[in-house]
């Protein structure tokens, strides 16, 4: 397997995708056949979907939370932890995935794209989203104990926009002129707008680009360079740190 060296003048911005999780045991998007309860996932995680049948919509964060709580981070998480402990700030870590493992795992400098799984908020009132880990019984819809709106997961559904300041930070990363850029994106299909878009932005800017994923992603051609495999068993051995 080829390996991707760092030295002190480079700095790496790493995608992840619901691959990275995939051996924690966390079902990926499209693994299955993008289905949930016979719902295409991009209905149920939708503005439109949690007006049509917001229990519908609880039921499946639920499940999800359910299922995403005994998991544990696996070696791909935690070699992209070692990779920020060694780096500081010539690292970053955007993910699109909302299970919270990368987190778990120790990184910190982390742009959580889509929201966090275990987060609430009110769909009406400003109040801060809050920690919640509940998996809500069947066909309830929590309301917020300040307005009475009804609750909803903090997380950016299909049609709703990315948080600006976490697209600014992986701009301003992207755009430093101070070091080398490498962009890496790992268990990702490339299918999902905006972060489908960072390669292109990575190598606009003259960046080295890796994608690393259990099979050729159609975007795979987007990359300089394609190592294929199980990030748990890649990632550990990838990347040398100087
Ligand atoms: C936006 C939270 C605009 C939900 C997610 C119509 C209207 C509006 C927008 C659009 C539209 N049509 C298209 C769009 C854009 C849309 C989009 O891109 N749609 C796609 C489907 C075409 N994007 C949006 O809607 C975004 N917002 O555009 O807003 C806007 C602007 C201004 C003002 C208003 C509106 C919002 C996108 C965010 C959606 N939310 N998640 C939830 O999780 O419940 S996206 C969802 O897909 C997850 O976050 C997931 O991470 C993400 C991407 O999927 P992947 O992570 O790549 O997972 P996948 O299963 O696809 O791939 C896994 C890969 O891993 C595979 O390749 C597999 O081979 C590999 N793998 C498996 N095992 C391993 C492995 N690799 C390594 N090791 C292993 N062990
Ligand atoms: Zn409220």
């Amino acid at each position: 397997m080829e390996t991707l060296r760092i030295d002190k003048e480079t700095r790496l911005l790493v995608l992840t995708g619901a691959g990275v999780s995939a051996e924690s045991g966390i079902p990926t998007f499209r693994g299955g056949n993008g289905l949930w309860e016979n719902h295409p996932v991009e209905k149920v995680a939708s503005p439109e979907g949690f007006r049509e049948d917001p229990s519908l919509v609880w039921r499946f964060y639920s499940q999800r939370r359910a299922g995403a709580a005994p998991c544990k981070p696996n070696p791909g998480h935690l070699a992209m932890a070692e990779w920020e402990r060694k780096l500081g700030d010539r690292f970053l870590l955007a993910t699109q995935n909302v299970d919270g493992l990368h987190r778990v795992a120790g990184s910190q400098r982390l742009v959580e794209l889509h929201g966090n799984l275990f987060t609430t908020r009110c769909s009406r009132c400003e109040r801060e989203p809050f920690e919640d880990r509940l998996a809500y019984p069947e066909g309830t819809v929590p309301l917020c104990g300040q307005c009475g709106g009804k609750l909803r997961p903090h997380i950016v559904w299909f049609g709703e926009a990315l948080d600006e300041r976490d697209l600014l930070r992986v701009g301003y990363f992207l755009d430093r002129k101070d070091t080398r850029l490498v962009f890496m994106a790992v268990g990702t299909s490339g299918a999902v707008w905006p972060a489908a878009g960072f390669v292109d932005g990575a190598r606009e800017l003259g960046g080295e680009t890796w994608l690393v994923n259990a099979d050729p992603a159609d975007n795979a051609h987007r990359f300089h360079h394609f190592v294929q495999g199980r990030s748990g068993e890649v990632l550990p051995a990838l990347v040398t740190i100087d």
